[in-house]
């Protein structure tokens, strides 16, 4: 028998056609945001469940997940929507998908970085709404990307391919992570052992890290103080590494020029006060999306549960 494995979203074709071959999927073809209690009596049944981080499978779900459940492979490398500690103590299985999703996060880091510079926003919608009368030399000036310094919060797997595309803008890397990275890893990027450190050094700021109870909230009023007069801060890693009221109003102080996000907390109902802004370049949590990625990341899932189902350890097991 085929293990029964409940799909929480629409995924890419491909994907759900091996799911089709090898399991006896649930599929969500009109892609609907389940309720928990929905994903709850859909996994009645099911021996796997592949979520992606738009479901919150917090201690309380798990805890009422049936008992044929025995793996969640993300669909996501994030996992801080699932409560490792409750799926361990209920034997639960809990993979992601690294790697595959690096270098198109790290493209929209740079759209970001780009965008928040150049101050695309504003000048897409001078164009758009046929505002846009005039050209001077004193016209929609922005920031200039080459040559800056670029520091990166979590030189991990994402990072390190940004920090390589900033290269090719002459950026100078610097980061903070929890370790000091061998230097095959840093490729020469400077390495602050503390946030602190770190933010004097960034004309660009941008977050990579995991979203832990240790990075909620990182940037704050008293950090942002520490980033040099017009820094640029970015971030396609997680909404909560951010406080939102610390960021907007530096944003409105001038004291940050410009903020690339396409992350938030308590997406999609983001914070107002970064839409009425002028200086933000905004996207609604695009960082992986990508043809080639999204089938990327649902090949690597069901590699994930294949290895599971096969009785070998899951290549991308957090728990
Ligand atoms: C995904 C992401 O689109 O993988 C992640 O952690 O944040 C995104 O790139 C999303 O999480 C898919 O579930």
């Amino acid at each position: 028998m085929k293990p029964v494995v409940l799909v929480t979203r629409k995924l890419p074709d491909a994907v759900e056609d091996r799911l089709r071959r090898d399991y006896q999927p649930r599929l969500n073809p009109d892609d609907r945001l389940y309720s928990s209690d929905e994903l709850i009596a859909g996994a009645a049944g099911a021996a796997a469940i592949v979520p992606c981080h738009t479901e919150r499978l917090s201690a309380e779900v798990i805890t009422r997940l049936p008992d044929s459940i025995r793996i969640i492979a993300n669909f996501s490398v994030g996992f801080d929507h699932v409560d490792l500690e409750a799926a361990k103590g209920r034997g639960i299985v809990v993979t992601n998908t690294p790697e595959v999703l690096s270098d198109a996060t790290a493209e929209l880091t740079i759209l970001l970085m780009l965008g928040a510079a150049r101050r695309a926003s504003e000048g897409e919608r001078l164009v758009r709404t046929r505002q846009w009368r005039d050209w001077s030399p004193s016209f929609m000036v922005g920031t200039q990307v080459t040559g800056k310094r670029l520091g990166i919060v979590g030189l991990g797997r994402v990072g390190r391919v940004t920090a390589r595309r900033a290269r090719g803008f002459d950026m100078e890397i610097h980061y903070h992570d929890l370790h000091r990275l061998p230097p095959i890893q840093e490729e020469g990027a400077v390495f602050h052992p503390t946030p602190e450190d770190l933010l004097p050094h960034c004309d660009f700021l941008a977050f990579h890290c995991v979203a832990t109870p240790q990075t909620r909230k990182m940037l704050n009023a008293e950090r942002i103080a520490l980033l040099p007069d017009g820094a640029i801060v970015v971030n396609a890693s997680r909404g909560t590494v951010i406080d939102d009221e610390a960021l907007i109003a530096a944003l409105k102080s001038g004291k940050v020029a410009a903020a690339g996000l396409d992350v938030y907390n308590n997406e999609p109902d983001i914070h107002p006060g970064y839409r009425e802004l002028p200086n933000t370049f905004l996207m609604p949590h695009i960082g992986s999306a990508t043809r080639e990625t999204r089938d990327a990341m649902g090949y690597r899932a069901l590699d994930n549960l294949d290895a599971f189902f096969a009785g070998r350890k899951p290549a991308d097991r957090v728990a």
